[in-house]
């Protein structure tokens, strides 16, 4: 009776302990890659109104407002945006919108009204 508690004590630390070895270096993975996106290439959002499309150069030119996570101040600019994501929008609407900013290039995310 007391060997067969033993054995059952043993298995149980057993599972636990190799349940933490697998739990460990998953979470170490997660850490080291939200890091090298955020060195990558820094998202930021804002606000704006939408003051010309260019779909041929795939630009929207917007007047946003300041960005401190970039440090702008208020600013009127063209970003590159895909056909899709200006699809239903046009000049004077006011967009919410993210964007990468890569080597003086700022880039559109997502944007919406
Ligand atoms: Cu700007």
């Amino acid at each position: 009776m007391k060997l067969t508690l033993i054995a059952a004590a043993s298995t149980v630390l057993t599972l636990s302990f190799s349940a933490l070895a697998e739990d460990m270096p998953g979470m170490k993975m997660e850490g080291v890659e939200m890091k090298q996106e955020t060195k990558q290439a820094p998202v930021a959002t804002a606000d704006g109104t939408i003051k010309v499309i260019d779909p041929t150069k795939h630009t929207v030119t917007i007047a946003h407002g300041a960005v401190p996570s970039v440090r702008w101040p208020p600013m009127t600019m063209a970003f590159s945006a895909t056909e899709d994501q200006l699809t239903g929008l046009a000049a004077g609407d006011r967009v919410s919108f993210s964007f990468r900013l890569e080597g003086g290039k700022a880039t559109i995310i997502s944007i919406r009204k």
